[in-house]
């Protein structure tokens, strides 16, 4: 009947099924657009710049007098400079930290920057903040501790609604932040309110997280959220800047808990996972969190950032480096240098891609279509890449690079808005007329950074053993690493 009065219709229909057997499979579990863009940022800034910058310590207790809140030169202009030169696309500032105190006039607390000396009462390091990245092009973000050792009600139900009070201000009155960070630390002893005492909360059930996500993805849709848990991007289980060298994007985050979570799998993510979460690395260019000049001599070294890089970006993470401004209201001098020479090893490192543009063949290709050819990995185009042919299981591109090259830093990444597939993998190259290993690896995912001693070569490999779908690659490159970067461990 339908074939009889519709015949176009049909025609199409039959034209669509064809299409169907053919496209190209996605994976079950992908990420969203944000998170795509989340992941294109590589590297971001954390600043932690509260009370403690003025009392000397990494955890206030919840009593310290507003009073002590005095930055001198404050200039959120700088940060955001500093940070932009530093290749950083997005800053996360500690509107409160664990001892409560608010770098903006919360209307639901006195123990705020409003008592404070800093501009008579009036000021707002929130608004300074958002205003700053505005202006310069970067995204901004808000810590805001879940844990607070100043309010009266912390551990009781009333102090909820003060948190949920709290978020809503920050996502009402300052545009668009791009995330927002729950940390883990979760309660202990404190001031609240004079009662000094111990408060113990159970992590599972105390902060109604799930109401609360709710909440502020309804404030600001497009908004990333932090926290072990996702939903959005978890911490990877450390505070030294380095994920697992096996790190799946996606993760089964059923028994996930804020706070609470096996630190080994969120290093490692889970190829079986049920979720998309992307992995973020923080870490402290100082040894502490906030800033204390007598740390002033152990600023990170650009050598170590760079080496920082590689073990999150180059891991299929997010590098969120922690710049604490100083009791000025600024960067310190010796973390600008530190910064600068770290973006510049690596534009010096990734300036030249030996590979780009060359001669690349795959062993198969997906339904022999040029649109997945193997030259979509030599394009610097992270959108165009090549696939293999069906039910492929182990599957090679050669490259030829035209004449011997010395390089020593291999990138690969994956097209991710398809899913995260290869789970093994391995480099080869031509030396002196011999096929040889140059290392080999499990999981790539958005970016997959190799680090090996230089070699002289003019074809090289890419083997894929084990894929959980048709393989895929966006991106390949090779680079000769700057000689400021730390010699390669073995
Ligand atoms: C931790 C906190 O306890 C530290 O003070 C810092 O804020 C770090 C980023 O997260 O859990
Ligand atoms: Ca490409």
């Amino acid at each position: 009947m339908l074939f009889i009065l519709l015949p176009g219709l049909v025609l199409s229909l039959e034209a669509y099924c064809q299409t169907e057997i053919s496209r190209f499979p996605t994976n079950k579990v992908l990420p969203s657009e944000q998170q795509v863009s989340y992941q294109e940022m590589e590297v971001i800034g954390f600043l932690h710049f509260n009370m403690n910058t003025f009392t000397g310590k990494e955890w206030g207790n919840g009593d310290e007098d507003p009073a002590l809140f005095n930055p001198t030169a404050l200039d959120a202009e700088q940060w955001v400079k500093v940070a932009r030169d530093a290749g950083m696309k997005e800053l996360i500032l500690t509107a409160k930290h664990h001892d409560g105190f608010c770098l903006w006039p919360s209307r639901y607390t006195e123990h705020s920057i409003k008592n404070s000396p800093y501009k008579n009462g009036k000021g707002d390091i929130v608004k300074e903040f958002t205003d700053a990245c505005r202006k310069y092009g970067l995204k901004a973000g808000i810590y805001l501790s879940p844990w607070d050792r100043n309010n009266s009600e912390y551990g009781k139900p009333g102090y909820i609604s003060y948190y949920r009070n709290q978020l809503t201000e920050l996502l009402t009155n300052y545009g668009t932040i791009s995330e927002i960070w729950f940390d883990g630390a979760n309660g202990g002893t404190g001031y609240y309110g004079g009662a000094n005492e111990e408060r113990r909360i159970d992590a599972k059930t105390y902060y109604g997280w799930d109401s609360t996500i709710k909440l502020v993805k309804n404030l600001q849709p497009g908004i990333l959220v932090f926290s072990d848990a996702g939903p959005d991007i978890h911490w990877i289980g450390n505070e030294n800047g380095s994920v697992g060298e096996t790190f799946w994007s996606t993760i089964n985050n059923d028994h996930l808990v804020i706070g609470a979570s096996d630190m080994a799998y969120l290093n490692s993510g889970d190829q079986a996972g049920n979720k998309w979460i992307c992995g973020e690395c923080d870490v402290s260019i100082r040894p502490g969190w906030f800033y204390h000049p007598e740390e002033d001599s152990l600023v990170k070294t650009p050598e170590n950032l760079a080496d920082l890089y590689y073990k999150s970006v180059g891991r299929n993470a997010v590098l969120l480096l922690n710049v604490p401004p100083d009791k000025q209201g600024l960067i310190a001098d010796n973390d600008i240098k530190a910064l600068q020479k770290f973006r510049s090893i690596l534009n010096e490192t990734f300036k030249t891609n030996f590979a780009s543009g060359r001669q690349a063949q795959a062993s198969s290709t997906w339904n022999d279509d040029k649109q997945y050819s193997a030259s979509n990995i030599l394009d610097n185009n992270i959108n165009t890449f090549w696939a293999a042919g069906k039910n492929a299981d182990s599957v090679e591109i050669s490259i030829d690079l035209g004449k011997p090259v010395i390089f020593d830093r291999i990138l690969i990444s994956e097209p991710v808005p398809y899913g995260q597939r290869i789970a093994e993998f391995r480099i080869e190259a031509e030396i002196n007329g011999k096929w040889t290993e140059l290392c080999r690896g499990t999981t790539i995912g958005f970016k997959r950074l190799l680090r090996i001693n230089p070699v002289n070569a003019g074809k090289v490999k890419i083997i894929i053993k084990k894929a959980n779908n048709i393989p895929a690659l966006s991106e390949f490159g090779l680079f000769k690493a700057s000689v400021y970067e730390k010699p390669v461990e073995r």
